[in-house]
């Protein structure tokens, strides 16, 4: 089994720390906004150990999207190269946890429909889009 290292950054170990604790029933929203996480379970890149990494819950039948934000910086976050790497992650929303593939969307036609969807659910990652000059990453969760 690879070793899981938790993220460096502690606001976001500890929300996967409590998520994962309580089966999925505490610490599966985003601080004040209280809109819904999950958490994608990844494979690092470079070290092939286990990256935990909470997103928002963007749904879209079965699928999930996964929107590559990081708050609009101005460097696209590692787990992006991570799913490029290794598409096989495993999905928690709440209690369910579930394998699934993940493939970078690329179709500019489908990518407006899920950004939209995605703004829709989370409406901070419009204004995150103006404060970076790179494309934000998209991908889609689907079930393997
Ligand atoms: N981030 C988003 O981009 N979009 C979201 O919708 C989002 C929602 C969200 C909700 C709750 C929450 O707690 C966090 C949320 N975040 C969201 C933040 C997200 O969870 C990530 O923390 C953020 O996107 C940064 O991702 P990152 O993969 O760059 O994480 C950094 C902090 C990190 O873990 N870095 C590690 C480190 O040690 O510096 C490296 C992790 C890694 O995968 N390493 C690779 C490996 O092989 O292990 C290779 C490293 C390399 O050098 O390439």
């Amino acid at each position: 089994m690879p070793e899981y290292i938790p993220s460096p950054v502690e606001w976001v170990r500890n929300q996967v720390e409590l998520y994962e604790r309580s089966g999925g029933t505490e610490g599966t929203t985003l601080r004040e906004t209280g809109l819904p996480v999950i958490i994608v379970t990844n494979t690092g890149n470079k070290t092939g150990a286990i990256r935990k990494t909470p997103l928002m819950r963007v749904k879209d039948g079965d699928s999930y999207v996964l929107v590559g934000s990081q708050g609009g910086a101005p460097k696209n976050p590692v787990w992006v190269y991570n799913l490029r790497t290794n598409p096989d992650v495993e999905l928690r929303d709440g209690t369910e946890v579930r394998p699934m593939r993940v493939r970078e969307v690329t179709d500019e036609t489908e990518r407006a429909r899920l950004w939209e969807l995605s703004v829709a659910a989370f409406p901070p990652y419009a204004d995150y889009q103006t404060r970076t000059t790179r494309r934000i990453p998209v991908f889609v969760a689907e079930p393997a």
